[in-house]
């Protein structure tokens, strides 16, 4: 057992546009940030992860950055983030930034440069094509409204590649001089004393530069073509010799490639590249309209856990600002039941292996908002896939029914702090849309309410940090194929725990093995157990860890 702290911690991502305004202009700011550290002390989680601060024209809200080493405007000054960093600290809060070197934003100088001329110094810094060679094979765009990568530059008569959206131009990791500005940018940072990096759409950044046509339908299985190029290996193990060895810190691939071989080749420490992965396998369940099979979600959680079981360390997380509510989307988020089942998410998050973290706004039961108009939302991927899907002459009622339901702007409405106008996130008038549903679901009233989600939260937090069973400990899946109960056991030395889920709105009895013998109850988020000779009784959505003996 490799004890570490990373993975010891429980990690509390903030999306700062929409977490706590200061100044009245409905954006989120670092002052916000501050004002709120003791409450994210008073949650118990240890490492922060601020979504893009860097100076950006916000195409795509801070993944599109203009300038590495600034802050943007709107979130404040870098003597801001100086106090930031140094108030965290003080409360022994560790801060992880997002690292987005994929792409920079067009607006970025290097990119200004690299389009001026053919033989710019800067040129080499991006992917172009001369268009006299024909036009380029296609490649899918993320976010572009033609899904086209590849946009033409009259300039100088040629295309870039932009993976993601067209103000999101790929930086040329193939350049040494690129690797080096992004070390310089690292180091940067590192010195003003932050604890880690989240490396933004990572599996992407080495590419085949011939650029051959991929083969018919690719698109559908982007990670495969986009992902683990040829060298990022290689990338990676220059980047942790000249920088990420040198410091004590943290590091997270987003994305872990396509085969659990790719996963763990990019976190096993022996081959000193990062230090945990995660993986879409988890969060892309249930995208569909109609539910999600709680087999296939025990199934692919194990499968993981089992892989990465021996080296490397994944992350455990069920939302992100990139995907619905968790509680509305694992979850049931209708009044009677929106309570229970956010616990027992919770308590699934907070008890696997693998360092949990928790989206701002999970710990209260935030829910996805309920827009029905285009106008509504803000996300570049919304609105260019809205126009596409009109494009291409989809029908519009279920295309605006499966945003409603997956958009990335459900999970990116502002925080809810109290019962106040604008749920006190901001005095002024928020940039995107404060859930109606505040009134009842907020910090304050919850704080309040020693039965709330935020108080069973901060309970459940405790509870990993006092037993040491629940980060290290070895895990095992029983009854897989049980249809409404997630239960599994953690082992480690003498000390070993059962975790019973009831993922349904119904209740249920489950027989425990003979070799089950509960001890006591560590938590349960109805405090209210039922226990028959070898059957627990689960109430809808009930969660329980017991003690074995
Ligand atoms: O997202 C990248 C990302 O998650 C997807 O493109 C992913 O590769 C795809 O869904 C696989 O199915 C990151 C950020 O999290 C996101 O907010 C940014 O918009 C994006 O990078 C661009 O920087
Ligand atoms: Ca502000």
């Amino acid at each position: 057992m490799n004890k570490k702290w990373w993975k010891e911690a429980v990690i509390y991502q903030i999306y700062p546009r929409s977490f706590k305004d200061t100044n009245g202009d409905g954006v989120g700011d670092l002052r916000g940030i501050i004002e709120k550290l003791d409450y994210i002390k008073s949650l118990g989680v240890d490492v922060i992860w601020l979504n893009p601060i860097y100076a950006s024209p916000n195409d795509d809200n801070g993944y599109d950055i203009s300038d590495y080493k600034a802050i943007m405007d709107e979130f404040g000054t870098m003597d801001d983030f100086d106090e930031m960093l140094r108030e965290m600290h003080k409360r022994n809060i560790r801060l992880v930034m997002d690292l987005v070197v994929n792409h920079s934003s067009d607006e970025h100088r290097w990119f200004q440069e690299s389009r001026s001329s053919r033989d710019n110094p800067y040129r080499d810094y991006y992917h172009w094509w001369p268009a006299e060679k024909g036009k380029p094979a296609p490649r899918f765009s993320f976010f572009d409204v033609n899904s086209d990568a590849w946009m033409y530059d009259s300039t100088t008569n040629a295309y870039y590649l932009h993976y993601f959206s067209r103000k999101q131009p790929d930086l040329k990791w193939e350049n040494p001089k690129v690797r080096q500005e992004v070390y310089d940018i690292m180091r940067f940072w590192l010195a003003k004393g932050i604890d880690g990096f989240r490396m933004d759409a990572f599996q992407y950044v080495s590419k085949d530069t011939t650029f051959k046509p991929l083969p018919e339908g690719y698109e559908k299985d982007i990670i495969k073509y986009y992902g683990m190029g040829p060298n990022l290996h290689e990338y990676l193990q220059e980047m942790n010799r000249e920088v990420i060895s040198q410091y004590d810190i943290m590091t997270v691939a987003e994305g872990a490639g396509s085969t659990f071989e790719d996963a763990i080749s990019l976190v096993d420490p022996e081959r000193k590249e990062l230090d945990m992965v995660y993986h879409f396998e988890g969060m892309d369940i249930g995208n569909g309209l109609g539910g999600y099979s709680l087999k296939e979600f025990k199934e692919v959680y194990s499968r993981w856990d089992n892989a990465l079981a021996d080296k490397g360390w994944l992350s455990i997380f069920l939302a992100n600002h990139d995907v619905p509510r968790m509680v509305s989307k694992f979850g049931n988020d209708g009044d009677v039941f929106r309570q229970a089942s956010s616990k027992m998410l919770n308590t699934f998050i907070l008890s696997m292996r693998g360092t949990p973290y928790c989206y701002y706004g999970d710990e209260l039961g935030m829910t996805n908002i309920d827009f029905d108009d285009i106008s509504d939302y803000k996300d570049i991927s919304a609105i260019n896939s809205y126009q596409a899907a009109k494009e291409a002459g989809k029908d519009m009622d279920e295309f605006m029914k499966k945003l409603n339901f997956l958009s990335r702007d459900n999970a990116r409405t502002p925080m809810q702090w109290d019962t106040t106008s604008y749920a006190g996130f901001t005095n002024g008038t928020p940039w995107l849309a404060v859930n109606p549903n505040f009134k009842a679901i907020n910090v304050e009233v919850e704080n309040n309410d020693p039965a709330s989600c935020l108080n069973y939260f901060r309970k459940m937090v405790q509870l990993r940090k006092e037993y040491p069973v629940f980060v290290y400990g070895d895990y095992e899946l029983l009854f897989p194929d049980h249809e409404q109960v997630y239960a599994y056991t953690r082992e480690l030395d003498d000390e070993k725990v059962l975790v019973l889920l009831n993922f349904s709105e119904k209740p249920v009895k489950v027989t425990l093995p003979a070799n089950v013998k509960l001890k006591e109850v560590m938590i349960d988020n109805m405090d209210d157990d039922e226990v028959e000779g070898s059957d627990v009784n689960l109430k809808p959505y009930q969660a329980i860890i017991y003690l074995l003996l």
